[in-house]
């Protein structure tokens, strides 16, 4: 994606970085939650200096949107990178079994220095990280389950403090740690736009679809095509394949064709996944 200036200020960066290694001293095991689409672009570094003992496992969401090939590429990526690291439906499989699978070294671990030290068996006291929109209250939803929804019922619990207990192997922490995003370049910039993790007003829309126009123009052109019923999208330019959208959708200011309105359409049609699984950022070899 093309790089742009962004004027782009997080605030609060400090803050909420001093909110979250508060919780993160009571865990022993973080799940970081990225965004299957642009994983590495989610990611915050500052996490590391957060929480430099941690366990970790990276779950990329919203697999069910991401291109599975690319997604599959991913996996690959963070493995050689020794992350463990899984990606998943947060609205339809049931999480806490992938869970049990991608931390059972760090449960054997854990299990055998208690038996070495004569300790009884304590589960896993887990927490959920990760930057706004990437699915966190999803998983915590999904992972609370029916059966122990009920403990999180209790009137006047504080939030803050809660813990759900999901098996004998896990305790999960009932409060997301939502990351601050990066400083972000212009092309990291455009794809969280994208994803929906920061705020819209950031970027202007045209800008935003110019960039997710040329972007898939080259690595998704089928996609453009069928979904707009354009013919041959070869070296047409994004102004002209907006008219088109205008034109194949109805989309009028006054008399004449809106590109804006096809802008707006076309990034909405994205963000509901209405275009398909699509992939915005793919793994340096
Ligand atoms: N298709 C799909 N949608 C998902 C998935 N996980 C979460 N979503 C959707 O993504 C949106 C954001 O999910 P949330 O769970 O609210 O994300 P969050 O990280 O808690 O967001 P904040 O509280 O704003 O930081 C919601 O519309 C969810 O339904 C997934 O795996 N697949
Ligand atoms: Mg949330």
């Amino acid at each position: 994606m093309s790089q742009q200036n962004v004027h782009y200020f997080p605030g609060h960066m400090s803050k909420a970085i001093k909110i979250i290694s508060g919780f993160v001293k009571s865990v022993e095991l973080i799940v970081e939650i990225v965004d299957a689409r642009a994983p590495l672009s989610c990611r915050n570094p500052m996490l590391t200096t957060l929480a430099p003992q941690k366990a970790w496992i990276l779950l990329l969401s919203k697999e069910d949107m991401a291109d599975p090939a690319v997604t599959k590429q991913w996996l690959d990526y963070f493995g050689k990178n020794g992350v463990p690291c899984v990606s998943g439906n947060l609205k339809k499989e049931k999480f806490v079994n992938i869970l049990n699978r991608v931390a059972s070294p760090f449960i054997a671990a854990k299990r055998e220095k208690e038996k070495r030290i004569g300790m009884k068996k304590q589960p896993v006291r887990v927490m959920i990280i990760g930057i706004p929109n990437v699915g966190k209250s999803t998983l915590i939803n999904n992972l609370r389950g029916k059966k122990v929804a009920a403990v999180g019922n209790k009137a006047g619990v504080t939030r803050a403090e809660q813990w759900i207990k999901l098996s004998d192997d896990f305790t999960l922490l009932d409060t997301p740690g939502v990351l601050p995003m990066n400083y972000p370049d212009g092309a990291q910039a455009i794809r969280l736009a994208l994803l929906g993790t920061m705020r819209e007003e950031v970027l202007p829309t045209e800008e935003l679809s110019y960039a997710l126009l040329g972007y898939l123009k080259e690595n998704y052109p089928s996609i453009l095509m069928n979904r707009f019923g354009i013919e041959d999208i070869t070296g047409m330019d994004s102004q002209i394949i907006l008219q088109e959208i205008a034109k194949k959708r109805l989309l009028l200011e006054g008399p004449n064709l809106s590109e804006t309105k096809a802008a707006y359409l076309l990034i909405k049609e994205f963000k509901d996944g209405l275009l398909g699984p699509i992939s915005l950022e793919i793994p340096n070899a």
